[in-house]
């Protein structure tokens, strides 16, 4: 209880932006306790404010069944009165089930699109789709993909932050239209190609409840059937191939040694089914720009709001759930955590720390 509580709020801030199912369970002094001057007593009730979908106040039994079958952050403020007991042995948290989430199941809404030259840019979270099925959009449009996070779509146009920070290019490769699954933060030179777009279309279900004031020529909160017209462009995919392979030539020269060396050679080693956690922000970024399109990886990255607190936790937290698992941390967001390796760590978690001086971008 008391400022213990207000430490959840990274967490949840990182869950509230990403949709994420987060249970937040805090224990609380009795309700008639509070305001009294009590110790360590604060009004817990509604501490989360707007970022949870619900929240309960409660010392008695509670079914929560129905809001933990919706996505986000909930709250359980439970009240406890002496006499606490002290030889409770009951593990009810067992038996607590988070359903998992039905997303991104395409409506039936179908848009017909003249344009002959899409491209489809996928955010880090890929906005909670699925790699097939962002995969099969693309892919019925005929459109090259770009994404955040090229460790879980092989096909992906590699380098593409970089090929695009040249505005030459930027024109060159001028899509009709620009389907964006999710949010892209990574990239200046992609949000500018974005903002250069003629047309651009967002996906994406936080535009309903978190992200309210996105604007675009179109949203959509699914990823929505599409009919192409039928002589689509086919040196538009190649254009873009070669543009990626002048982008790898021009990395081919770079110092041994380097962030990108390091991005590429982690990206390139792992084995499949491996789990990955990249903190912001250089490392993400790194990634981003410097890796060869892979698949086989399951990748974890906090970018609801890009915390460097909380990584290594993150990271371990990962790791419980992954038989081998790595996570690539910047100093400064390793050193931020560093408490978290009081906890008995994983022995199956690679922790490699990027250092470089600590927070340079800034
Ligand atoms: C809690 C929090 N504080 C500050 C920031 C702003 N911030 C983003 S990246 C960064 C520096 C991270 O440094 P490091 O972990 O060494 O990685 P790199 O310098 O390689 O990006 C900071 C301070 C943040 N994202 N989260």
């Amino acid at each position: 209880s008391g400022t213990a509580v207000a430490n959840y709020y990274p967490a949840l801030l990182e869950a509230h932006h990403s949709d994420i199912n987060l249970l937040l369970l805090t224990a609380d002094r009795p309700a008639r306790l509070r305001r009294t001057g009590s110790n360590q007593t604060t009004d817990q009730s509604n501490i989360f404010g707007a970022f949870v979908r619900a929240s309960f106040d409660t010392d008695k039994d509670l079914d929560l069944s129905k809001v933990l079958s919706g996505s986000g952050p909930v709250h359980v403020n439970l009240q406890f009165d002496e006499p606490l007991l002290d030889q409770d042995n009951s593990d009810w948290l067992s038996g607590i089930r988070v359903k998992t989430r039905e997303i991104g199941k395409a409506e039936a809404i179908e848009i017909n699109t003249d344009s002959k030259k899409s491209l489809v840019i996928v955010g880090h979270d890929r906005a909670g789709f699925s790699v097939a099925e962002i995969e099969k959009f693309a892919s019925d449009l005929a459109a090259p993909l770009i994404a955040e996070d090229p460790l879980v779509f092989e096909g992906a146009i590699a380098h593409a932050p970089i090929v695009l920070s040249d505005e030459k290019a930027r024109v060159a490769l001028a899509a009709e239209t620009v389907f964006v699954i999710g949010r892209t933060t990574l990239s200046r030179s992609i949000n500018a190609y974005i903002q250069g777009a003629k047309k651009v279309i967002v996906i994406d279900p936080r535009t309903e409840i978190i992200d309210t004031s996105r604007t675009s020529d179109e949203i959509y909160t699914q990823i929505p059937r599409v009919k192409v017209p039928l002589d689509i462009d086919q040196s538009w995919h190649e254009l873009w191939k070669k543009y990626e392979a002048l982008a790898a030539i021009a990395l081919s020269v770079l110092p041994e040694w380097s962030e990108a060396e390091l991005a590429t050679v982690i990206a390139e080693e792992l084995e499949d089914d491996t789990a990955l956690f990249i903190s912001s922000s250089r490392p993400v970024r790194d990634f981003e720009s410097f890796a060869v399109p892979r698949s086989g990886l399951i990748t974890y990255a906090n970018r609801g709001l890009a915390g460097i607190d909380g990584n290594i936790s993150t990271a371990l937290g990962v790791a419980t759930q992954h038989s081998e698992s790595y996570a690539v941390i910047g100093d400064l967001a390793f050193l931020h955590d560093i408490s978290a390796l009081a906890n008995p760590t994983q022995d199956n978690l690679t922790i490699i720390v990027v250092d470089n001086d600590g927070g340079g971008i800034f």
